[in-house]
C-alpha cells in the first residue's frame, strides 16, 4: 500500500520529530499533570498530555520560516500523588534535573505548580535571578481558601525565595485583582506590574522595553506564563477566564521581545486546560508560543 510520496512527513513526532536523548540537548520538557491547586474549573491535569498529541501535527518551524532544529529532551511527567507535600517535594526535585538543559520547559497543570518550580530554580540559577509572571491575575494571595499552595498565591510564594528581590518580579497582562492582591501591590511599590490596559494602550514594544529594563541587572528569568493572560477569544480553555486580554499576536511579541533580551532559563506554560478549550485553540496558542521562544533560544545558543 505504500506509495511514493504517502509517507508521513518526518515531523509526525512527539515535538515536531525534535525529541533527543541528548542530555545536552537545548530543552528538557517535564510535565506536571497537577489540578488540586484549582479554585474552581479544573482540568489543567489533562494538559502535559494533550499538548504533547497535537506536536506531530506542527512544523518544526518559526513563524517567519525558520526550521527549528534543536534538540528537545522530554522527561514525562512527575505522575500525580494524592498527598501534596510529598508531589511538591517530587516535582522540585525532578524540576532541577531538568534545569541543566539551556532551557527547562514545564507543562502544568495549575498555577500552584509553579511553586515548587521556582523554588528548584531558585536552587539551580545564579542569583539574583528575576521572574517575568504573565498572567490576567495577580496570584498574591497570602492564602487562599485556606491553602498557602492555592494556584491564587504563586507570586506571594516566589517572594519568600532567597535570590529574588522583589523589583525582579514583573507582572506583565494583569486585570482582575481581588482586594488583598491590590493592596499588597500598593504596599510594595516595588513590584514592577503591567495591566493588560497599559500594554493596549502602550503597545507591546514599549512593554518588552520596560519590563528587560526592570530585570536588565538579573543573571537569570523564570517566566511564567498563565494561559488566562490571554483573551478567552484566544484561550477559551482555561479555568479563570477574563475578557480583555492579549492576542496570541501580543504574546508571541512578548515572548520573543524577552526571550531576544534576557536570560530566560526556565518557562511554564499553565492552566491551559482541555476539557474546557474549543477546537483545542489554547493548546495550539500555547505550543505557537513555545516554538517561537524555542527559535529564539536557538538563535541564541549556537
Ligand atoms: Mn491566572
Amino acid at each position: 500500500m505504500t506509495e511514493a510520496g504517502s509517507a508521513a512527513p518526518p515531523h509526525r513526532d512527539l515535538w515536531s520529530g525534535l525529541s533527543s536523548d541528548d542530555p545536552n540537548a537545548h530543552v528538557g520538557v517535564l510535565g506536571v499533570p497537577f489540578d488540586g491547586g484549582i479554585s474552581f474549573r479544573r482540568g489543567t491535569a489533562f494538559a502535559p498530555a494533550r499538548l504533547r498529541e497535537l506536536t506531530p501535527h506542527l512544523a518544526p518551524c518559526a513563524e517567519e520560516g525558520q526550521p527549528l532544529i534543536l534538540g528537545v529532551r522530554d522527561y514525562g511527567d512527575v505522575p500525580t500523588d494524592l498527598e501534596w507535600t510529598r508531589y511538591f517535594q517530587d516535582v522540585e526535585a525532578r524540576a532541577v534535573e531538568v534545569l541543566q538543559h539551556p532551557l527547562a520547559l514545564f507543562l502544568g497543570g495549575d498555577h500552584s505548580v509553579t511553586i515548587p518550580l521556582m523554588r528548584a530554580f531558585s536552587r539551580s540559577a545564579k542569583h539574583p535571578f528575576g521572574i517575568l509572571h504573565f498572567d490576567a491575575h495577580p496570584d498574591l494571595f497570602n492564602s487562599y481558601e485556606g491553602h498557602k499552595w492555592s494556584h491564587a498565591c504563586t507570586e506571594r510564594r516566589a517572594l519568600e525565595l532567597s535570590g529574588l528581590d522583589p523589583s525582579h518580579l514583573a507582572l506583565v497582562g494583569l486585570r482582575s485583582f481581588c482586594q488583598e492582591e491590590w493592596e499588597f501591590l500598593n504596599e510594595h511599590p516595588e513590584i514592577p506590574y503591567f495591566t493588560a490596559r497599559q500594554c493596549h494602550q502602550r503597545g507591546m514594544e514599549a512593554i518588552v522595553d520596560a519590563v528587560v529594563e526592570r530585570l536588565s541587572d538579573v543573571e537569570a528569568v523564570y517566566l511564567t506564563l498563565d494561559i488566562d493572560g490571554l483573551d478567552p477569544a484566544h484561550a477559551p480553555g482555561t479555568g479563570a477566564p477574563e475578557g480583555g486580554g492579549f492576542t496570541t499576536r501580543d504574546l508571541l511579541e512578548l515572548v520573543r521581545g524577552v526571550f531576544q533580551r534576557l536570560p530566560v532559563r526556565a518557562m511554564d506554560v499553565v492552566e491551559v486546560a482541555p476539557p474546557l478549550d474549543v477546537s483545542d485553540i489554547t493548546s495550539f496558542a500555547a505550543l505557537k508560543v513555545i516554538y517561537e521562544a524555542w527559535w529564539v533560544l536557538q538563535e541564541t545558543h549556537k
